[in-house]
C-alpha cells in the first residue's frame, strides 16, 4: 500500500476500500466473538433445554434495516468515487494511449508528439483516451498509485482521467492478461513540474522536426543530443530496444552467435559508419532477426549509431560529407514536413513551439 495518496480519486477509492474492508473486519470479529461466547455459554453440560423462538418483529426489523442502511452507505461512497472517475474536468489535457501486444504508446494530439513514456505536468487533469488496433487483443490500462484502471478494447474508445498532486515516477501496467509478454507491458508515468513538462514537449517536438545536421553525424558530443536540447538518451534507447539481442555491453551476448557484436565490425553486412547503421535501423536486415525501427526519429537513429560505435575496440571510420548527402537524398531528410502539410518545417516548428509555450 503506497504512502500518501497522490490524487483526489485515489483518496476516494481508498476511503471506499477501507470502509468496506473495515466493515468486513468488524463483522468478522463481532460474529466470531459472539459465536465463541455462545458456544461457551450454552454448552451442553450447562444448558440442556433450548427455547423455541417463533418470531420477534423488532429483532427482524433491526437486522433488515441496519444492514440495508450500511450497504446503501457503501453504495453511495462507491458511487461518489465512480462519479468522480467518469467526470473528466473540462480543462483536462488529452493524451491518447494505444495498447498493443506488448507495449503502450502515447500521443499528444495538441502538439502532435508521440512518446514511449507518459509525461504530464503536476496538478493538471489528464484525460487518457484509450484504444487498441482492431486486430489486437484486450488490454487494461492501470496506474496503481492513482487507483485508476480501464479496459482497452480493440477498435473501440474508452477513457479515464487523473490529476496528480505531486511529482514523481509511477508505474503503468497492463491489467488484462494479453498473451506471452503481458508482463512486459510496463511503462513509466512521469509527473513533472510545469516547466519541466514544457521543456520535455519542446524537445519531443524538436526531435521530430528539427532538420538533421552533418555535424551531428560526425560528432557524438553534438550538443543537440544532450539534455539541454533534444534530450536524447541513447543509452536508454539501446537498453530498451537493442540490449536483449546485442548485449548491454554491445558484445553480442544476448543471442549467442546471431546478433552482431559491436566490438568489431566483423561479419557486418554494412560498414560501421553512422550513415550505414542509420540504414540498418531504417530497413533492418532482411531474413534475420534484425528488424527495422521506423519509429525512431532521425536524431535518435544518429545518436543510437554513435552509441553502437562507442563499443568498437578501435575507432570506426568517420562519415564523409558525401555519405551524409547520400543519406539525406535516400530518405528525403531535407523534406521532413511539419504536422500541417504544405508549410515549411521552420513555420511548423514555430507554430508548434508557440502552441506548446502558450499558457494553458
Ligand atoms: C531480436 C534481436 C535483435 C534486436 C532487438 C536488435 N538486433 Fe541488431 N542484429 C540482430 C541480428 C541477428 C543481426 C545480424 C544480422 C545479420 O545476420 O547480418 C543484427 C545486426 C545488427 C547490426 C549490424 C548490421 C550490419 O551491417 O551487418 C547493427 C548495427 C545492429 N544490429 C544494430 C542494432 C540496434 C541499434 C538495435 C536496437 C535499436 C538492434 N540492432 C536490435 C538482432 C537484433
Ligand atoms: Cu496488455
Amino acid at each position: 500500500m503506497p504512502i500518501a495518496s497522490p490524487s483526489e480519486i485515489s483518496r476516494e477509492v481508498d476511503r471506499a476500500f477501507f470502509l468496506v474492508g473495515g466493515a468486513g473486519v468488524l463483522l468478522l470479529l463481532g460474529i466470531t466473538a459472539t459465536m465463541i461466547f455462545f458456544v461457551l455459554k450454552y454448552r451442553r453440560d450447562r444448558v440442556t433445554r433450548t427455547s423455541q423462538v417463533e418470531g420477534h418483529l423488532l429483532l427482524e426489523i433491526t437486522w433488515i434495516v441496519i444492514p440495508t442502511i450500511i450497504v446503501i452507505w457503501f453504495f453511495f461512497v462507491g458511487y461518489r468515487g465512480f462519479g468522480m472517475m467518469r467526470a473528466v474536468p473540462e480543462d483536462a489535457m488529452e493524451v491518447r494511449v494505444t495498447g498493443r501486444q506488448w507495449s503502450w504508446s502515447f500521443y499528444y494530439p495538441e502538439e502532435k508528439v508521440s512518446a514511449a513514456e507518459m509525461v504530464v505536468p503536476v496538478n493538471m487533469p489528464v484525460k487518457v483516451s484509450l484504444t487498441a488496433p482492431p486486430d489486437d487483443v484486450l488490454h487494461s490500462f492501470y496506474i496503481p498509485d492513482f487507483r485508476v484502471k480501464e479496459d482497452v478494447i480493440p477498435g473501440r474508445d474508452t477513457y479515464l482521467w487523473f490529476a496528480s498532486e505531486r511529482t514523481g515516477v509511477f508505474n503503468i501496467f497492463c491489467a488484462e492478461f494479453c498473451g506471452k509478454d503481458h508482463a512486459k507491458m510496463i511503462t513509466r508515468l512521469r509527473v513533472v513540474s510545469e516547466d519541466e513538462y514544457r521543456h520535455w514537449l519542446r524537445s519531443m517536438i524538436m526531435k521530430r522536426f528539427k532538420p538533421l545536421e552533418y555535424q551531428a553525424v560526425t560528432d557524438p558530443r553534438h550538443p543537440a543530443f544532450g539534455p539541454e536540447d533534444l534530450n536524447i538518451d541513447a543509452k536508454t534507447i539501446y537498453a530498451t530496444y537493442c540490449a536483449s539481442c546485442h548485449g548491454v555491453n554491445g558484445d553480442g551476448s544476448g543471442l549467442p552467435g546471431l546478433a552482431r557484436s559491436f566490438v568489431t565490425a566483423q561479419d557486418w553486412k554494412h560498414s560501421p559508419k553512422v550513415t550505414d547503421i542509420y540504414r540498418t535501423l531504417m530497413e533492418g536486415i532482411a531474413g534475420t532477426q534484425m528488424r527495422a525501427y521506423p519509429d525512431f526519429t532521425p536524431w535518435e537513429r544518429v545518436a543510437l549509431a554513435h552509441y553502437v560505435r562507442s563499443f568498437h575496440a578501435t575507432p570506426p571510420p568517420a562519415d564523409t560529407e558525401e555519405d551524409y548527402n547520400a543519406l539525406v537524398a535516400a530518405y528525403e531528410l531535407d523534406k521532413i514536413q511539419g504536422p500541417g502539410d504544405r508549410i515549411s518545417i521552420e513555420a511548423a516548428m514555430e507554430a508548434l513551439l508557440r502552441e506548446a509555450e502558450a499558457d494553458p
